[in-house]
């Protein structure tokens, strides 16, 4: 890898010991594990640091405890630490339990309310010698204790006088993976399962052993590891050794390994002829099979359910509730100490869209609340932060604060499905924040969400959280690099929800790029900014995102949601947008929430403008708090929210060399992609409401874009005109393509602007089913060709393929000839929509 100027001119004068050295190169598969290096300046703050690491009891999770510590502390400050197991007459680091601890320091006392997965911090004697004391009530704690303490050397925080202790809001912190058994993942966006392939767990568990690591230092302790859509077989003949192998590598990082069933599996599975789960037989069969789960994996963590929802089996085909399903498996669970998450995303996806009373936010409340106090201890009933399905922006889901007597987690979602699929950069922490600070006024006194879900507003027994996380093989987990951040974020919040969005992505900026304060602030602006930005292009005042709900829920679709029964409903129309769920006048969705949350919700007046869409219906010309109009709202914050994407390009840039190159490179690529499909967002979505409403663009951008010239407007040789469905998806409604997969094709167009230097951006799209080429040249001359080779969802022409090739610093003078050459390779016809010529320095 090329070293950074300054360390090539001056890193042969330096002595031993300077600051500058050459980045490593990295792939991201560390994560913010790294244990780079630190600086000199940075490593004397540790000198003191004893060279022993004692480990008083063996067992797999403090044996991992006493590994990782080694491992940071070389990493970091390149010492190896002796590992021993027991104290000598030296100074030491001692792991362990305090009963471990007892013998050798009498006099250390457990913090008051030290909870079990919680840690102790702080400095000891024992025989006259000073040790470093990592401590908890149980092993897992310990852990999580080293894991805290290597954080601290890595952010170059002094450990000088520790005395700290720390306890994890919730008790239960999992993350879901929605992997097939096939190997595929739903809404993954980073290759394949790390757990399955081919109908079977892999051979090679080596990443799910590195995965629950990196779940275990941001204290999450349990994990789900395939679909939701759960495939009956992983309960079948012979899957379960299998599983245990997967729980096996999960065990040393105190990982519980769980499952996601489906409620038909007594029937599919176990060939009774019904899964009633009121039936004597079907409970005797699930309590056969878990334990006959217990018996291979006795520390497994239980089951997530998803029934009666999007076509999954149900206890509604015996006319049961949810209560008596969960009831019927928890049972089984109980006596092993297992949990059952029941999924609260039940809806009706036939929902009549002619009806305006309907509503599918209002589901998981009408359904659930009814059944409040009817679940066992062991069931926690898992809801997704909003009523809908993960949008950029919902309020609170009401059924958060309508529960007492039931165990309740909060559902994220990691993998973002809805928010740009880690090809955008999308940070949710700001958003996650908002709803679990919000105050849901249960039982008429405040109650913070966070509180709720810790169980510790109704002093329920369990509750947390569960987080979609769907990471593959791909080498960084996540696809972008810079989504780790967003696992990274779950388990920080689910450990401590109090702590703030900005303290988070500091804590992972460091960790994950080092402490160079110019990386941390560009990167951390970035991140905090992401949300907000990419809520600005894609979907505005809480209509919802207005993506493709039929197709891969990436791209603009706005059409999409409208005229069927998926109720996402948005309810634009030529009068206005949004959907009515007033008490008054609209469906009724505001009473759910207790009388202090939805009263302001109710009124037009007093719903916050960031939600007015999803409250109300309203005209276009209706007048925000803000003083803009609807419509004047939609056009700007998607113009301002695709500039704001483009601004990233730059400033990331702007640490070129103070990151390895992999990953800088890595990352730019997929921002440059974003500033140009921020930009089919802003068109898709500008133009679409413009046809609809006819109202123009009081800043006369809409359908006026400056140095564009549509492909079908190009001298075109070979390539023919076709039309794109929905007409948004391409600039003018129209492509152009080679009808034939041998044709060689071109589009030209004679430039008429003055001479200067400018950037050309061709638009085109990119299909998986073929790799066309492209080759721009001006006049003769070549001046950029490329592979149309990008990973992207669309399978047709569409803004889910639509992609911008940007060729900065050409010289053009008036009358050059600029032609574009599209070779097509099989069914992909190297498609085009426009070209755009900008002045540039
Ligand atoms: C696993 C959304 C997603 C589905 C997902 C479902 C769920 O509808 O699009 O892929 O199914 O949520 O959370 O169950």
């Amino acid at each position: 890898m090329k070293r950074p100027m300054c360390c090539a001119i001056l890193g042969a004068l330096l002595v031993a010991g300077a600051q500058c050295r050459p980045l490593r190169a990295e792939t991201g598969y560390e994560a913010w594990l790294r244990y780079a290096p630190l600086s000199v300046d940075e490593s004397q703050k540790y000198d003191s640091l004893p060279a022993t690491a004692v480990l008083l009891r063996d067992t797999p999770v403090l044996e991992s405890a006493q590994t990782e510590l080694i491992r940071g502390v070389r990493g970091m400050l390149g010492r190896t630490l002796r590992a021993e197991k027991t104290l000598g007459g030296e100074p030491a680091i001692v792991l362990g339990t305090l009963d471990d601890l007892h013998a050798a320091f009498p006099e250390l006392r457990a913090p008051a309310g030290l909870a079990k997965d919680g840690f102790w911090l702080t400095t000891a004697k024992t025989r006259g010698v000073d040790c470093l004391v990592v401590t908890a009530e149980t092993d897992r704690g310990v852990l999580y204790g080293v894991f805290t303490l290597l954080s601290r050397i890595a952010r170059s925080e002094s450990i000088a006088t520790l005395d700290e202790v720390q306890q994890p809001a919730a008790p239960l912190r999992w993350v879901d993976e929605w992997d097939n058994l096939d190997g595929s993942i739903e809404r993954g966006y980073a290759g394949r399962s790390i757990f399955f392939e081919n109908g079977a767990v892999r051979s090679d568990l080596a990443r799910a052993s590195d995965y629950a690591r990196l779940l275990a230092s941001v204290g999450i302790n349990g994990c789900a590891v395939n679909n939701v859509n759960a495939d009956p077989r992983a309960l079948g003949d012979g899957f379960i050794p299998q599983l245990a192998r997967i729980a096996g590598a999960f065990r040393p990082w105190g990982v519980r390994l769980a499952l996601s069933v489906d409620l038909s599996s007594p029937k599919t599975v176990g060939g009774l002829d019904t899964f009633d789960p009121l039936d004597p037989r079907v409970v005797e069969w699930w309590k056969q099979k878990v334990d006959e789960i217990y018996a291979q994996i006795p520390d497994f963590g239980g089951f997530v359910v998803k029934a009666d929802s999007e076509g999954r089996a149900g206890p509604s085909s015996y006319g049961r509730t949810p209560a008596d399903a969960a009831n019927a498996i928890a049972g089984a669970l109980q006596p092993h100490g297992g949990f059952l998450f029941y999924r609260a995303f039940v809806y009706d996806h036939h929902l009549d869209w002619t009806n305006l009373k309907n509503d599918r936010a209002r589901a998981a409340y009408d359904i659930f609340h009814p059944l409040d106090g009817k679940f066992d201890d062991n069931v926690i009933l898992q809801i997704k932060y909003g009523p809908i399905d993960f949008q950029v922006r919902e309020p609170v889901s009401p059924l958060l604060g309508g529960l007492q007597k039931t165990n309740e987690a909060i559902e994220l979602q990691i993998t973002q499905e809805y928010t740009g699929q880690q090809r955008h950069l999308c940070f949710l922490a700001p958003m996650w924040k908002e709803s679990l600070d919000f105050d849901l006024h249960a039982n008429g006194s405040s109650s913070l969400l966070r509180d709720l879900i810790s169980g510790k507003t109704f002093h329920r027994p369990a509750g947390g959280y569960a987080g979609v996380a769907n990471v593959g093989l791909d080498a960084n987990w996540l696809g972008h690099p810079l989504a780790m951040a967003n696992l990274f974020a779950f388990g920080r919040l689910a450990w401590n929800p109090e702590l703030s969005a900005a303290a988070i992505t500091e804590e992972w900026t460091r960790l994950t790029f080092g402490n160079d304060p110019q990386v941390v602030e560009a990167i951390d602006a970035m991140q905090l900014s992401s949300w907000r930005t990419y809520e600005d292009y894609t979907g505005p005042l809480g209509a919802g995102t207005l993506t493709n709900i039929l197709g891969p829920h990436y791209g603009p679709g706005v059409e999409s949601s409208e005229r069927n029964g998926w109720g996402q409903w948005h309810r634009g129309d030529q009068d206005g947008i949004g959907m009515d769920r007033s008490v008054s006048t609209g469906t009724g969705y505001v009473c759910q929430y207790s009388p202090l949350v939805a009263k302001p919700y109710e009124s037009v007046s007093t719903t916050p403008d960031e939600l007015l869409l999803f409250f109300h219906h309203v005209p276009y010309m209706h007048v925000l708090h803000s003083g803009k109009t609807v419509i004047q709202y939609i056009y700007d914050s998607h113009y301002e929210g695709a500039e704001r994407a483009a601004e990233n390009v730059p400033r990331w840039q702007s640490l070129k060399g103070l990151i390895d190159d992999e990953r800088y490179a890595a990352v730019l690529a997929r921002l440059e992609y974003q500033a140009g499909h921020a930009i089919v967002w802003r068109d898709a979505v500008c133009n679409w409401f413009f046809r609809v409403s006819g109202i123009p663009d009081a800043k006369g951008r809409v359908g006026h874009y400056p140095g564009r010239v549509e492909a079908e407007a190009m001298q075109l040789q070979g390539y023919i005109p076709v039309d794109v469905d929905p007409p948004e998806d391409a600039s003018g409604g129209k492509a152009v393509i080679c009808p034939e997969p041998l044709q060689f094709c071109e589009a030209s167009y004679r430039f008429t602007g003055a001479a200067g230097w400018y950037e050309v951006d061709v638009e085109y799209f990119d299909l998986p089913k073929g790799q066309s080429k492209f080759r721009v040249l001006v006049g003769d001359q070549e001046v950029d060709e490329w592979t149309a080779d990008a990973q992207l969802p669309g399978m047709k022409l569409s803004a889910d393929s639509s992609i911008r090739r940007r060729i900065p610093g050409l010289a053009l003078r008036p009358g050059d000839e600029i032609r574009i050459q599209g070779i097509p390779d099989t069914d992909e016809r190297s498609p085009l929509d426009y070209l755009e010529i900008k002045g540039s320095r």
